[in-house]
Order: structure tokens, then C-alpha cells, then sequence
């Protein structure tokens, strides 16, 4: 395994759940990090408690004039930018296509998709002048299978996974590696979120169950960046030992 320190890494969705679990992960591995959310408290609290927290970026990944002003304001002495780590995103809604919110189809299109395609594309640049790097998204089991009333979660998931495997291909010529990384159910605030802030329904999602923690991502993150420099982790789906795909859950109900 290459050693990651003398490495600058870009985490979009670092406030929370995941992100913030990479963000730590990294640190402790002497990472350089520019750390991207909405929540600027948090960035601000992040860069004072974490090692090696080199810049942070305020910024909706939905919205592209505020990524591409909030990409290019990275100063030339962050740069060489080696990983970038696509992980904002989140779950709006749990619902049949016939009573979903096209607000929640929106924003889930918009950010899971639409904003990681935006991050990436403001930043191909670097990686095509620096001839490396490694880029690594956050999909999902629901970006490989469909399961009921998640429809367009499903949808924008499947995207990142398209997009990810077009990326691997038109960048190769570049030295550049593409990856992805596909949960199954991960106890962050994802259901919370998902779930509008009802903590009951998000606490009933891994009821019985014991489900992955954001660090069980962020160790496998740090594996496939730490990888020697001639192998690419193309894909990993990583699940609880309770969850055999989206559908299929062991509960103890005891
Ligand atoms: P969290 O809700 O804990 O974290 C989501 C992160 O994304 C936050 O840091 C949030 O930051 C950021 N984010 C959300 N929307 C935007 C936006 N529009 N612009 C910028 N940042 C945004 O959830 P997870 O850590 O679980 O989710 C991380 C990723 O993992 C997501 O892509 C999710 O789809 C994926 N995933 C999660 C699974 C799970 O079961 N938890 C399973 C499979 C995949 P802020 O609010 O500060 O903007
Ligand atoms: C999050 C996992 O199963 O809720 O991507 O879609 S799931």
C-alpha cells in the first residue's frame, strides 16, 4: 500500500456521515484535505479540530456557477489535487412514482448526478495537466438494483455508476483512475434526510439490523486511493452481513 501523506484529497458532502468519517480517516493518514459542503460552521469547525485541513469550500453542488466560482478559487499552492471524492448526496423521500414530490425527484437528480458530473468536470482539467490522480464516487446498491418507491433515487444512483464507468474509459488515455464505491445501508443522516427529518422512520431503517458506519466507507476509500499507482479498484459493493441486496434484509425482531 502507497503511503498517502504528500497527497491533497477534495471531499464533496464532508459535513456529514461519510464524508466527514473520510475526512477524518484521511487526516490521520496525513492527507492534505479541501473539505466541500453547505454547512460552513461545520467546515469552519472541521478545519479547526482536523489535522491538515488545507481549504474549505462553501458551495451547492446542484448549483453549477457556484461550483465552478467555488472550483476555481482553489489557489495554485493546494494543487496538485491527487484524490477527489465524490461523495455529496443524499435520499429525498421514500415514495411510489404515483405520490412522489417532483421537488424530491429534483433535488435528487440535481445533486446526486447532476453535481457530482459538475464537481468532476471543473476539475478534469487538473487531473488531464497533472496526468494522475485517482477519482472516486459514492453510488450505491441502489445504483445496481431497484427496489420499490425508490425510483428516482435508484435512477440518479445508476447514473453515477454510468457516468463513472464513461469517466474510467474517456480519461484513461490520462493515467487518471476511476472508481466507485456502492453501500448498502450505512447509518449516517442519510435517512434522516431522506426521511424529512421524521427520526422515528430513519431509527426503523436499521431496526434488528446492525448496518455499516460511515467508517467501514471511508476504510474502504482509503484502500482504493492507497493502492499502488498501477492498479484501479474499478468497483466495490459493500453491504452489511445483515443486507443480501437493496430488498433483502435479516431483521432479529427479538
Ligand atoms: P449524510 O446525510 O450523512 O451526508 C451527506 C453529505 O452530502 C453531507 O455532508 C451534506 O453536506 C452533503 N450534501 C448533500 N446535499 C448537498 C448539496 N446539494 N451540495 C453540497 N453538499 C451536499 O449521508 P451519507 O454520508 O450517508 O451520504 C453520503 C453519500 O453516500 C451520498 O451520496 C449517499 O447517496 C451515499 N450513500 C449512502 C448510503 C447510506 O445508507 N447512508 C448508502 C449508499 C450510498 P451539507 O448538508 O453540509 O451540504
Ligand atoms: C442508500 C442505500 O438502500 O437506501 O443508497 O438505497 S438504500
Amino acid at each position: 500500500m502507497k503511503k498517502i501523506n504528500n497527497t491533497t484529497t477534495l471531499i464533496t458532502g464532508a459535513t456529514s456521515g461519510i464524508g466527514f468519517a473520510t475526512a477524518k480517516l484521511l487526516s490521520q493518514n496525513g492527507s492534505k484535505l479541501i473539505l466541500c459542503g453547505r454547512r460552513h460552521k461545520i467546515l469552519n469547525e472541521m478545519k479547526k479540530k482536523l489535522k491538515n485541513v488545507i481549504f474549505t469550500l462553501c458551495f451547492d453542488v446542484s448549483n453549477k456557477e457556484e461550483v465552478e466560482k467555488s472550483l476555481n478559487s482553489i489557489p495554485d499552492s493546494c494543487k496538485p489535487i491527487d484524490f477527489l471524492i465524490n461523495n455529496a448526496g443524499n435520499a429525498h423521500g421514500l415514495d411510489n412514482v404515483i405520490n412522489a414530490k417532483l421537488n424530491d425527484w429534483d433535488k435528487m437528480i440535481d445533486t446526486n448526478l447532476k453535481g457530482l458530473i459538475y464537481v468532476t468536470k471543473f476539475l478534469i482539467p487538473n487531473f488531464i495537466k497533472q496526468k494522475k490522480g485517482t477519482i472516486i464516487n459514492i453510488g450505491s446498491i441502489a445504483g445496481l438494483e431497484v427496489y420499490p418507491k425508490g425510483s428516482v433515487y435508484c435512477a440518479s444512483k445508476h447514473g453515477v455508476d454510468a457516468f463513472s464507468k464513461g469517466l474510467r474509459i474517456d480519461l484513461n488515455s490520462f493515467g487518471v483512475r476511476v472508481g466507485t464505491i456502492n453501500p448498502g445501508m450505512v447509518n449516517t443522516e442519510f435517512s434522516k434526510i431522506r426521511f424529512k427529518g421524521d427520526i422515528k422512520k430513519a431509527k426503523k431503517v436499521y431496526e434488528g439490523i446492525i448496518p455499516l458506519v460511515a467508517k467501514d466507507i471511508a476504510n474502504a476509500i482509503l484502500f482504493m486511493i492507497s493502492v499502488p499507482e498501477h492498479v484501479t479498484i474499478a468497483d466495490l459493493t459493500i453491504l452489511p452481513t445483515a443486507q443480501a441486496n437493496s430488498s433483502i434484509v435479516n431483521r432479529k425482531t427479538i
